[in-house]
């Protein structure tokens, strides 16, 4: 069975033969039409992206791809989304980018599911008969800023304390989702111009540096400035 695909063209040979005993040979080209026969077909049925928050528009998420074995409009591929999308759009190229990156948040939504098609131009239209998934994992991206919990803070002191004396524990959660920033806070001392104290950058404990002696200090105390 002739097919286009496989080539546009077959020859066949013509054998005659008479009483002259004579061999005339005619070749007759046979020239196939191509038919919308084929179906695009999309190289993967599930596509998973990573996507940074902070992503702006425009930004290329990645890009699909389908082939169809027809020729000519037969096998030229339109791509779309099956639903419209706020956030994502699918150029005709099969190259999915970011719409609206206002709406990228990964505090808010980490994974979004887009279904792909791909159309061919040819008469009638053929659509893949398997649709593509398209999984987008949000990645997150340090925009929210660490808080400090239970403000205010104060706590009483004995004088004379020595030095690795656990003073205070400052707790402070970062804004921020995921784990990687999360567990990043840095706790450090400012304008601690005393001496007196010093503080673990990763546990938030204060501890004593210095012992202090109640006739060196003012009524008040001391105020130390914590920053994360
Ligand atoms: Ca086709
Ligand atoms: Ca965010
Ligand atoms: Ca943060
Ligand atoms: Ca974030």
């Amino acid at each position: 069975m002739p097919n286009y695909e496989s080539s546009n063209k077959f020859q066949i040979t013509w054998t005659l033969s008479d009483v002259s005993g004579t061999f005339p040979f005619e070749d007759i080209k046979v020239y196939l039409n191509d038919l919308n026969d084929n179906y695009p077909v999309f190289e993967e049925l599930v596509y998973t992206f990573n996507l940074f928050e902070n992503s702006t528009n425009g930004h290329v998420v990645d890009v699909v791809h389908a082939t169809d074995f027809d020729s000519g409009d037969n096998g030229d591929i339109t791509y779309s989304l099956t639903q419209d999308s706020q956030v994502f759009e699918m150029q005709s190229n099969g190259t999915l980018i970011v719409k609206d990156s206002d709406m990228l948040d990964y505090e808010n939504e980490v994974i979004y599911t887009l279904m792909a098609n791909a159309t061919d131009f040819g008469t009638p239209r053929n659509s893949a008969k398997d649709l593509a998934t398209i999984r987008i994992l949000i990645q997150d991206f340090n925009d929210v800023p660490p808080e400090f919990k239970n403000l205010p803070y104060s706590t009483k002191l004995d004088e004379n304390k020595p030095k690795g004396t656990e003073v205070f524990v400052i707790d402070a959660v970062d804004g921020d989702k995921g784990v990687e920033i999360k567990n990043n806070i840095v706790y450090t001392l400012v304008n601690e111009i005393s001496g007196h104290f010093t503080v673990n950058e990763t546990s938030g404990q204060i501890f004593i540096e210095n012992p202090i002696d109640k006739e060196n200090m003012t009524e008040n105390g001391f105020t130390i400035q914590v920053q994360v």
